[in-house]
């Protein structure tokens, strides 16, 4: 069964799509433009919100990264490596982390709300961009201490949370700067050097990108 993934360049359907390569599963990838489009009503239909990402698996329609990375991994994965099975050691761990990611991603969507889709700046705030960038630095913190001895979230080796957290700091990185955090600078290099990643990532020339610059923060 050939997997459909509805994705948005760079949106928080790169994890899906990252671990979909990961496990090397056939997808059939529906890119949307960031926007109104994604309130078709035939979206709608498949997300409620119109929200990326949403997979479809046959008759399995299912939203939430989180969740679908779960799924992947129970469905698929079982012996991949990337998952950990309940009433194993990491389990715990494993889901911890594998959620923690939307912690990180929810203060780098608010940034990318404020300084890329209000376009209006009268109607921008600086104080929200100096909060959000504060409480993104603080998640990443969490991040930082706990790589501290080690390559991976979890001490056994890369797994889907790695994704799930790596997609986060992906883009994190364009709102602060990683020179601050040692670890994680360096856990991304590697990341990054993964041809599941790297084939997950849009074409430099890619119709819809949402980001388009190198960075949106001043470097200190
Ligand atoms: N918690 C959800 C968040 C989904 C979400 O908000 N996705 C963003 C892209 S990163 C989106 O589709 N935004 C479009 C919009 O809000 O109009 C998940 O992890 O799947």
């Amino acid at each position: 069964m050939t997997l459909t993934l509805h994705h948005c360049h760079e949106a928080r359907s790169m994890r899906s799509l990252w671990l979909i390569h990961e496990l090397g599963l056939d997808v059939d990838v529906i890119v949307h433009p960031f926007g109104r489009e994604l309130r078709d009503p035939a979206y709608l239909a498949v997300h409620p919100l119109g929200r990326v990402p949403a997979l479809v698996d046959g008759p399995v329609t299912l939203f939430e990264s989180g969740a679908i990375a779960e799924y992947l991994c129970e469905t698929y994965g079982r012996d991949s490596g990337l998952w950990r099975a309940p009433g194993t050691p990491e389990r715990a761990e494993w889901l911890q982390w594998l959620h923690y990611a939307e912690t990180v991603s929810v203060h780098v969507a608010s940034l990318t709300q404020q300084i890329l889709v209000i376009t209006d700046p009268a109607l921008q705030s600086a104080t929200l961009v100096k909060l959000e960038t504060r409480r993104l630095e603080k998640a990443l913190g969490v991040v930082e201490d706990r790589l501290d001895g080690r390559d991976h979230l979890l001490a056994s080796g890369f797994s889907a949370v790695d994704v799930g957290v790596g997609y986060s700091i992906h883009i994190a990185r364009l709102f602060t700067d990683l020179a601050a955090f040692p670890r994680i600078a360096a856990y991304y290099a590697c990341l990054a050097e993964r041809p599941a990643f790297r084939a997950a990532l849009p074409a430099p020339d890619a119709a819809h990108r949402i980001y388009t610059r190198e960075r949106y923060f001043e470097p200190s």
